[in-house]
């Protein structure tokens, strides 16, 4: 294959809507988050294949059509950016909520015939370069293998378009629930094996340090995989004023692998009450709201608290799913 052409070349990312711009239910696609760390790899439906080997019993490798002979499915799932891995514990609410569109990953590594001994599918993009003044050969992402049969795909369409360059066309990894990062775009390769990949990407970065009660690290780490419980007021938007004694609704979208069970707003301070919240649909995210008569004039500081039903909750701050707060003036 030719050597593959980046444009651009290097880190590349769209800034991400502010919470109070994310209204719609299903995020336009000029609007989703864009993150590239070592370009953007332009390629045509032809030039692309995927090689599926490792501990399988048929290594085998697909062209762009074979893909869309397996039957398609569409997945609505919310999309997050995990943030720097320079910096795991800064919250970046770089969140979108958009439909995917392929081939299940199931049903394409099914043929191969996978060992039932390989625990993990490590997955490789086209792009290389350089990151953090590391050389990298191509980006590459590892999933437990358990991960496999649920509803993760190999996308081709994005909100029932073909995919942006951007987004990974022709083809990506899609793993709803987990992290962006892991959703491998320009994917090239998928190896079964039976450990993690060592790569830069898999066990240096995005592999979160495991801290004590003190704040102290462990020495061990967690990889960036499944999504923490989050929630993001869309409105009222930051630095309002709104009157006195007049109700107004608070609302916003809380999200979680696996569904979150509980959102609770606080008004000022330590003031946590339950909202409405909607049920889990699939993967998306779940609408909230509550009904609220500024009770006084002052300064409020608006805020969210999602619980997953595993009972995980938001951080107060320093973690990358910390609480979300807006300040707001009655008056
Ligand atoms: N090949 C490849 N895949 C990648 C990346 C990348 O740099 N190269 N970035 C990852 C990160 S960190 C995120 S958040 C998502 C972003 O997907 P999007 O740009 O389609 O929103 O892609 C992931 N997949
Ligand atoms: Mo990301």
């Amino acid at each position: 294959m030719a050597p593959v052409r980046l444009d651009p070349q290097g880190y590349f990312r769209r800034i991400p809507l502010t919470p109070e711009r994310l209204t719609d239910r299903i995020t336009a696609t000029l609007d989703a988050i864009v993150l590239c760390h070592l370009g953007v790899p332009r390629l045509e439906p032809r030039e692309w294949s995927l090689t599926i080997d490792g501990m399988v019993g048929k290594p085998r490798t697909l062209r762009f059509d074979d893909l869309l002979r397996f039957p398609k499915i569409e997945v609505a799932s919310i999309h997050q950016c995990a943030g720097s891995p320079l910096q795991p514990f800064e919250p970046t609410r770089r969140i979108c909520n958009v439909v995917w569109g392929g081939a299940r990953l199931v049903d394409v590594l099914a043929p191969s015939e996978p060992d039932p001994a390989a625990t993990f599918l490590w997955s490789y993009g086209l792009d290389g370069g350089t990151f953090s003044d590391i050389g990298i050969d191509a980006y590459l992402k590892d999933l437990p293998r358990e991960r496999i049969a649920a509803d993760a795909l190999i996308a081709y369409e994005m909100n029932g378009k073909p995919l942006p360059a951007e987004n990974g066309f022709p083809a990506r990894l899609v793993v709803p629930g987990f992290y962006g990062t892991n959703s491998v775009k320009w994917l090239t390769r998928m190896t079964f094996a039976d450990r993690r990949a060592d790569s830069p990407f898999t066990t240096r970065w995005y592999n979160d340090p495991i801290l004590d009660e003190n704040g102290a690290p462990t020495g061990t780490t967690r990889p960036v995989w499944s999504i923490a419980p989050e929630s993001v007021i869309v409105a009222p938007a930051p630095d309002r004023t709104l009157p006195v004694s007049v109700p107004v609704e608070i609302w916003g979208w809380a999200w979680a692998d696996g569904g979150v069970e509980r959102v609770e707003i606080a008004t000022c301070g330590n003031d946590w009450q339950p909202v409405a919240l909607e049920a889990p649909d699939g993967r998306q995210w779940q609408r909230f709201s509550l009904n609220w008569t500024p009770p006084t004039s002052g300064q409020f500081n608006l805020a969210s608290r999602a619980t997953a039903r595993n009972g995980a909750t938001q951080p107060d701050a320093g973690r990358r799913n910390a609480i979300y707060r807006v300040p707001i003036t009655v008056a």
